[in-house]
Parts: C-alpha cells; sequence; structure tokens
C-alpha cells in the first residue's frame, strides 16, 4: 500500500486502536464485534506487507456484510505507527508464543496484551516475555465457524469472560469497550478460576469426542462416566494445589450441561482430529499433566487422554 495513505488511514482518528493476531473464526468475529464501537480495529498480518483486504461476516440471523479491514505488516514501521493499546492474541494456545516472539519488542509499554484461546498455559511463557506491559486473559464460548479465508459467520451466542492477570491494568475506555461490544462479556476481577472451570469442561469433553469418534451428546452415556469423573476431579485437586478452590459437583454438573447444550456438536478437538490437524491437547490435559507434576501429584487419567490424542496426532502429523 501506498505509504502515505497507509498513513493517513491510521492516522485520520482518536480512537483507540486495537490490534488482533489470528485471523480465525474467532479473531475475526471479534473484529466485527469491535468494528462497529468507537475503537479502531485492525489485524497483524502474517508478512511484513500492509493491506486493506475485504472481510464478510454473517450474523446469526443470516444477515451478510462486508467492511475493509487494515491488515497490519509486521515490520517495525507500520507497527509501530499503528500504536495498538490492545494487543488480542486469536490465535491456537500452542501458535501464541511464538505469535507474540517477533512483535512483543515493537509494543508500546502502554499496549495491554489479551490472550483469547481455548486451554491453559501460554500465560505463564508470556508472563516471562513482557516488556513492560500488561497482561489479561479470556476465554470465550461464542461459535463461528470460517467460510471462507475472509468471511466468518457467527453459529452461536455465547459467553466471554476476561480478567486481568498480571502488570499494568487495561485502560477503562478499551475494558468498557469490550465489555460493551462483545455480547454477555463479563469482567473477572480474579479470571484464574474461570479459566480452570472452562478447562474442566474441555478435558472431559474434547479428547472423549475425538477418541470415541462421536458428537458431545454422546458422552452422556454410563460408559463413560467414570472417565470424565476421573479427569474432571484430577483436575480439581491440581487447581487446589495452585491456590485455585473449585467446587467438584459444581465443575461435573457444568461439564454435563454443556454435554446436552452442545449435544449435536463436534468438539473443537474432534474436528482437530477428523481434519488431521494439530489439536490443543497439550494445553488442555497436558496442562494438567504440567501442573500436577510442579505439586508432584498424579493426574493419571488426564496422561491417558493426553497419550491417546498424542498418539493419534501423531499418526496422521507424521505421514503429512
Ligand atoms: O469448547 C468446546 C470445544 O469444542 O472446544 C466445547 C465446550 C467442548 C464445545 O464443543
Amino acid at each position: 500500500m501506498n505509504a502515505n495513505r497507509y498513513y493517513s488511514v491510521i492516522k485520520n482518528h482518536q480512537l483507540p486502536q486495537v490490534s488482533i493476531i489470528g485471523a480465525g473464526a474467532i479473531g475475526q468475529l471479534i473484529y466485527q464485534q469491535l468494528s462497529s464501537s468507537k475503537t479502531q480495529v485492525n489485524f497483524i498480518g502474517r508478512t511484513e506487507k500492509s493491506q486493506q483486504q475485504a472481510v464478510t461476516y454473517t450474523n446469526l440471523a443470516q444477515q451478510q456484510t462486508t467492511c475493509t479491514a487494515m491488515i497490519v505488516g509486521r515490520n517495525d514501521w507500520s507497527l509501530q505507527l499503528v500504536n495498538t493499546k490492545l494487543l488480542i492474541v486469536c490465535v491456537k494456545a500452542y501458535q501464541v508464543v511464538a505469535a507474540l516472539k517477533p512483535i512483543i519488542k515493537l509494543l508500546n509499554h502502554d499496549c495491554h496484551i489479551l490472550l483469547l484461546h481455548n486451554g491453559m498455559g501460554p500465560h505463564l511463557e508470556v508472563n516471562n516475555m513482557l516488556n513492560g506491559q500488561g497482561l489479561s486473559l479470556g476465554t470465550t464460548s461464542q461459535g463461528a465457524l470460517k467460510k471462507s479465508t475472509w468471511h466468518t459467520q457467527q453459529t452461536g451466542q455465547g459467553v466471554t469472560q476476561l480478567g486481568h492477570f498480571t502488570g499494568p491494568l487495561m485502560s477503562e475506555t478499551i475494558k468498557s469497550s469490550l465489555l460493551s461490544n462483545i455480547p454477555q462479556s463479563q469482567w473477572f476481577e480474579d479470571i484464574l478460576p474461570m479459566l480452570w472451570q472452562k478447562l474442566a469442561i474441555n478435558v472431559a469433553i474434547n479428547p472423549m469426542t475425538a477418541i470415541h469418534d462421536c458428537r458431545n451428546g454422546e458422552l452422556a452415556a454410563a460408559q463413560y462416566r467414570n472417565t470424565i469423573t476421573a479427569a474432571v476431579t484430577e483436575l480439581a485437586q491440581v487447581a487446589a494445589a495452585e491456590s485455585i478452590v473449585l467446587d467438584l459437583e459444581g465443575l461435573l454438573t457444568r461439564v454435563y450441561q454443556v454435554i446436552e447444550l452442545t449435544a449435536a456438536n463436534y468438539s473443537s478437538m474432534h474436528q482437530d482430529v477428523h481434519h488431521q490437524r494439530k489439536t490443543e491437547i497439550e494445553s488442555i490435559n497436558g496442562f494438567v499433566v504440567q501442573m500436577a507434576s510442579r505439586h508432584a501429584l498424579r493426574a493419571e487419567i488426564n496422561q491417558q487422554l493426553l497419550a491417546s490424542i498424542t498418539t493419534l496426532e501423531q499418526g496422521y502429523l507424521s505421514n503429512a
């Protein structure tokens, strides 16, 4: 893009700048939700080149709109110029560190970072990479599907839970923009218990649906109950060792509610295995196993689920 034109697109406003890394279904959904607000939103691209891109969005009422998004190039000049105040990282958990590494040093100290992915773990590494920036974490159960590279469809409503993790706080202006534009979003002073609760759902449903090649609803069958109970019990014990007190009965009730509410769906891990993609197992059951070993605890069932999915994955990834 012509440098002057690019400069004027970026500098034509005094609105807080939010950048998104990861133009997957959730990244594009959040882009749409924020771009209708008094916030300037852009994507950070994968290449050095900046460009404008037509992005299409279909909402739950099947209405389709197309707008022009700015894709900021990953070069020092563009990234400094864009002066991002909030960077939302919407890549898969296993891509977070690699996505942030080359750009974190180019972000201003007053830029805040928000990680929004399935599973847990990358925040521990990102914490060590921070260059003065504050870090918040979040989870969303909103449903979205990529119909093509730049066309996303919202497929379901869901809640989005956000909260501070470390360093300087997110600015109140940006926080209220997130909360007023992302439907059913809430801010938690203590976000970690929320993330562990979401993790409890994922440690039970995701690997089991992938191993047994079934929809979420089929996990209500009695034959799966012991494994689900054991995986969630281990998670609650590990969380307790991390000083996060969770109510085991409440967690199991929630797992079965989600199984019922999403009965017809295939979990994200089922879909990853079905399409022979890398899964998020390392940041789901793998995280429980990793944290258990820190506290000299056993997490046998999570270890078994991790091993089964890793074996499945290695089978197809090594042939790819
Ligand atoms: O988050 C999910 C996922 O598939 O990753 C659940 C809640 C299990 C819904 O499918």
